[in-house]
């Protein structure tokens, strides 16, 4: 018997945490602490814990498959790749689409957009972050000039006051909750807003239960109290900001006063003025937030609204201040550093500026890459298909599951049905690849070496433990071997993730100074433009990322949801997670330990409205929205807000995105998963 430890990170989420992955006769089959890792020393959660189990399931896609007649047949490597490599020649440029991911190393999100950028000639290329973080990178971008997280995940512990704002941190990025658990052992205050009585929010010395939807009159009511009060940071502001004078306009008015945004938000004035009482006179505070703040048709205000908050308080490029925005998928800060998002290429640097497209065709040695325009979203390449048929005819999607995950599940087959030739490459056969014309099967995180970067934008390794299973290959051997079908073979020349990493290096400025040699075991944390550079824990110290180096305040006025509670359909849906099961379940339902948890889904209603409806705990449902309708288990809680209830998205037998509104935010694109329209509806008795 040959046992093995292989140092590696957690294929889960974006706080990067490191463990051992033990391996026994060529095989995974457990995890083990790694003690030296600087993330989480040693510690994991649930799903950190049982990463392991779903690398062996029986159902691992194995072989690449084409669809004959209706039905899968096993094909080689070459005939699959040959069928591929001729439909996506045929449909070259915008008539193609990508969906790069956030469950691949950083190499191959690199390689997704140049092969769509190279080889399928198409601006459109994009990836989950849209569903996800891209109000984030816009607003952040906005605000300060750059669209990361501020702060490192250990700094959360210095930190006097915490408000912590739509994020479940402690089931969601649970090594990140230790660090929040860290700095209350400290001392620290806690304020939570959450429609939910959350783990986290349990935490919360005050803890504010408010409407979904109500984010920016909540922060609006702070600031104005904080300038009525003069407690506003006034060198930061006069030295490191501007247009101060525009949101001051904004927020001193009548409808951001504690009273009326009591109305607003359900929580009471005296609760809002405590809150915002403690927050003002903290030393160093920080915002953390994640989905709660961004998935809105306002994500880009909610974040800017948070990003107000800080520079008014000079809470920022300080230990224990800053904006934590939570990166939810293990790399999609380093897909968006890759640039698998449809307005830039790596590191940011837009499609749109004729330079940085001729930057590229430099680089990649070619002359006539996609055009230097914005592609399509993954949210609005939905609404084309579904909507404008014939106009996108071919997609490749790796790594996501938008038949689960999208919003509005309905219009997205309608969509994807509509495509004339879809190719899938993924570790499963997921409720999209079963729509596929033709499946690639990927080696999984434990099964390649490369790269991923977390929300502390930590870049670091990934080893290799394992052979993936049959004839399943990596997801950047696959491309390159796509891409040279197709005649790009001076392109697409890799034998290596390194050799990947490498040309990411060259073009990437903020990757500019890595190397896997300096990875090693701490990882490097972006910038990091040299190679003596030490990488760059906290952003912002002295100036911003604008060219002046000055922060910009907006104004935000409150605008409600999209869609709002009416006679028909009476309250407000909110979805999210839980601790056990990841997004579309692909690998935590295969995953015994963590499936028995939670074994299927549920909807979270008051104790109120169930009276109301006549609906007892645990009894079958039907939850209606003007989209569809699903049957789901009622769990009758005093931990939500009445008006409001809620469902994880996790589960495809009574899956929340058959109810949830494609609404999008105007610039992010990003859809209203947080709040719609709903009804519930006892099931007749037969
Ligand atoms: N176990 C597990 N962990 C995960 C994931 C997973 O699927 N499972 N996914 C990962 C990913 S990709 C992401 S993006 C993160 C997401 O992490 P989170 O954002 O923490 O998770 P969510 O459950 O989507 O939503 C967070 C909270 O927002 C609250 N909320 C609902 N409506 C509103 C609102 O209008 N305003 C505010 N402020 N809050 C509201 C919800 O009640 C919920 O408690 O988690 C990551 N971690
Ligand atoms: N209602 C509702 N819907 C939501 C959300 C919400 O809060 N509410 N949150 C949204 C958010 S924040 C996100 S991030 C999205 C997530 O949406 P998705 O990214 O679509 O969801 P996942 O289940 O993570 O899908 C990832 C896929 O990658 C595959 N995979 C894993 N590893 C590999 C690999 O190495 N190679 C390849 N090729 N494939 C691999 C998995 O098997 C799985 O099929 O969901 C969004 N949808
Ligand atoms: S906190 Fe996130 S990265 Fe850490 S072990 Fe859990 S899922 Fe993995
Ligand atoms: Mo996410």
């Amino acid at each position: 018997m040959e046992m093995k430890y292989v140092p590696t990170t957690c294929p889960y989420c974006g706080t990067g945490c490191g463990f051992n992955l033990v391996v026994k006769d060529a095989k995974v089959v457990g995890v083990a602490p790694w003690h030296r890792n600087p993330v989480n020393e040693g510690k994991v959660c649930p799903k950190g814990n049982y990463a392991w189990e779903f690398i062996n399931a029986e159902d691992r896609l194995t072989t690449p498959l084409i669809k004959k007649d209706g039905t899968f047949v096993e094909a080689s490597w070459d005939e699959a790749l040959d069928l591929v490599a001729s439909k996506l020649k045929q449909y070259q440029g915008e008539q193609s689409a990508a969906l790069s991911s956030a469950r691949v190393s950083n190499e191959e999100n690199y390689l997704m957009q140049k092969f769509a950028r190279v080889a399928m000639k198409t601006p459109n290329i994009d990836h989950c972050a849209r569903l996800c973080h891209a109000s984030t990178v816009v607003g952040l971008a906005g605000a300060f000039g750059s669209g990361a997280m501020t702060q490192s995940i250990k700094d959360i512990a210095d930190a006097d006051v915490l408000f912590i704002i739509g994020t479940n941190t402690l089931e969601q990025h649970p090594l990140i909750g230790r660090r929040i658990m860290q700095a209350k052992k400290r001392g620290a205050k806690i304020i939570a807003a959450d429609p939910r009585y959350t783990p986290t929010a349990k935490l919360a010395d005050i803890y504010m239960p408010f409407y979904s939807g109500t984010d920016v009159a909540l922060f609006n009511s702070f600031m104005q109290y904080i300038i009525a009060n003069d407690l506003q940071d006034k060198e930061f502001v006069e030295k490191r900001t501007k247009d101060y004078d525009k949101l001051k306009e904004v927020v001193m008015k009548p409808e951001y006063s504690f009273e009326n945004v009591s109305k607003i938000t359900g929580v009471p004035a005296e609760t809002i003025k405590a809150a915002a009482e403690l927050y003002a006179n903290a030393k160093a505070a920080n915002v953390l937030y994640s989905m709660g703040i961004t998935q809105h048709t306002v994500g880009v205000d909610n974040v800017k609204s948070v990003a107000n908050l800080q520079m008014l308080t000079g809470n920022l490029g300080r230990p224990g201040t800053g904006v934590c925005a939570l990166r939810g998928q293990n790399n999609v800060q380093g897909a968006c550093d890759m640039g698998a998002l449809a307005n830039v290429y790596s590191g940011y640097q837009s499609v749109i500026v004729p330079e940085m497209r001729k930057k590229m065709q430099d680089m990649w040695g070619i002359e006539d890459i996609a055009e230097g325009k914005v592609g399509l979203p993954v949210t609005r390449l939905i609404n084309v298909l579904a909507d404008e048929p014939g106009k996108v005819k071919a997609a490749y999607i790796m790594g996501e599951n938008p038949m689960v995950s999208d919003p509005d599940l309905h219009h997205v087959e309608k969509g994807l049905r509509n495509l004339e030739f879809l190719v899938v490459q993924d570790i499963f056969l997921n409720e999209t690849a079963a729509l596929a014309d033709v499946v690639l099967p990927a080696a999984c995180y434990a099964e390649k070496d490369g790269t991923q970067t977390s929300t502390e934008r930590r870049v670091q390794l990934w080893r290799k433990a394992q052979e993936p299973p049959g004839q399943a290959k990596a997801d950047w051997e696959i491309i390159t071997a796509l891409a040279q079908k197709m005649g790009y073979e001076k392109q697409f020349p890799y034998t290596s993730a390194e050799e990947v990493f490498k040309e990411v290096a060259k073009v990437t400025p903020s990757y500019g100074g890595m190397s896997y040699e300096r990875l090693g075991i701490e990882g490097l944390c972006w910038p990091c433009p040299t190679p003596e550079h030490p990488g760059t824990p906290i952003l912002h110290k002295e100036k911003f990322a604008h060219p002046d180096g000055l922060g910009i305040f907006t104004p935000i006025e409150w605008k409600p949801p999209a869609e709002v509670p009416d006679e028909e359909y009476p309250l407000i849906l909110t979805t999210g997670r839980c601790i056990w099961q990841w997004h579309t379940g692909t690998m935590t339902r295969r995953s015994q330990s963590l499936e028995r948890e939670e074994p299927t889904g549920w909807i979270e209603i008051n104790p109120e409205d169930a009276k109301a409806l006549g609906i007892k705990d645990k009894e079958m449902v039907l939850a209606k929205t003007r989209r569809g309708e699903v049957q789901v288990g009622a769990r009758v809680t005093d931990e939500i807000k009445k008006g409001v209830v809620f469902m994880p998205f996790h589960y495809i037998e009574c899956a929340a995105n058959f109810l949830t509104n494609n609404a999008l935010d105007p610039v992010a694109s990003i859809p209203e998963f947080k709040a719609c329209a709903v009804r519930i509806e006892k099931i007749a008795e037969a």
